[in-house]
Formats: structure tokens, C-alpha cells, sequence
């Protein structure tokens, strides 16, 4: 199971900075738990926190083994994932504060059960009902023939 969860895991990329100005691109992103999102510093004096501190990123991560999530201008790129589902508000700590001007969310969404798994049976209860019919349509044909 968790070899089947790591192997569909997607990455995504946010830019940071750059040509999108004061601002991370895209700012909300809707992922699935075990997801990465990297961040990637496209130019200007920025880095990545979480709103509940849960992550400070720039060049690395604090709490990572050479890791800082102090501002930093240079082209850093730093990942973050996300094992469960939670709504993730960041922002840069000289451009934004939290749900203020340079700022981002991430939704990760938990997984939807199969659609396919509520259908079927009904489709397949129907099909059972109405061969049942025909069967019985056509013993009784027979029986009346043989009289
Ligand atoms: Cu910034």
C-alpha cells in the first residue's frame, strides 16, 4: 500500500518571485496526500512559511540537515511534502503575511473513493433481474408447447 501511494505521487512546481513579481505562481494548488510541491526561487529575496509553521523553506528547509529557511535571493529550490490531507496556507516572510499579499495555498485533498464502485452493483442487480425474466419467459414457452 505505501509503495502503490508512493509510486502514483505527483510533484508539483511553484515559482517564486521572478517575472510573477511579488507572488507565488500558482498561488493555490490542489494536490493529493504524499504529493510534493517544490518551490523554486525565480528571482528576488524571498523564501516559503507555513501559516501554522508546520514548514520554513529557501535554501532547504529549517529542521533539515544543512537546511535554512531564512530569506534568501539565490536560486534556491526547496521541497516540501504533504502526507495527509489539510488546508496549507504559506507566504514569504518580507512580501506577504498570511492570506496577504505575497501568498499561496495549498489544498491537499483526501483521496475520492472510485465512482465506479457505487454503480456497478446496481447495473449488475438490474441485468441479473431482467436474464431472470427471460429465463422464466421463455421455461414457460417450452412447458406450453409440450402440452
Ligand atoms: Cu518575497
Amino acid at each position: 500500500m505505501v509503495f502503490c501511494q508512493a509510486a502514483h505521487a505527483n510533484v508539483f512546481v511553484v515559482n517564486v518571485g521572478g517575472s510573477a513579481g511579488l507572488a507565488f505562481q500558482p498561488g493555490f494548488l490542489n494536490i493529493a496526500p504524499g504529493d510534493t510541491v517544490v518551490f523554486v526561487n525565480k528571482g528576488g529575496f524571498h523564501n516559503v512559511k507555513a501559516d501554522d509553521n508546520s514548514f520554513r523553506c529557501a535554501r532547504g528547509c529549517d529542521g533539515q540537515p544543512g537546511g535554512s529557511g531564512a530569506p534568501s535571493s539565490s536560486n534556491w529550490v526547496a521541497s516540501v511534502t504533504f502526507p495527509s490531507a489539510a488546508n496549507i496556507g504559506y507566504y514569504c516572510e518580507i512580501h506577504g503575511q498570511p492570506g496577504k499579499g505575497m501568498y499561496g495555498t495549498i489544498n491537499v485533498l483526501a483521496p475520492q473513493p472510485p465512482p465506479s464502485l457505487s454503480g456497478t452493483p446496481a447495473i449488475g442487480t438490474a441485468f441479473a433481474t431482467l436474464l431472470a425474466l427471460a429465463l422464466t419467459a421463455f421455461a414457460g414457452w417450452r412447458l406450453r408447447r409440450r402440452v
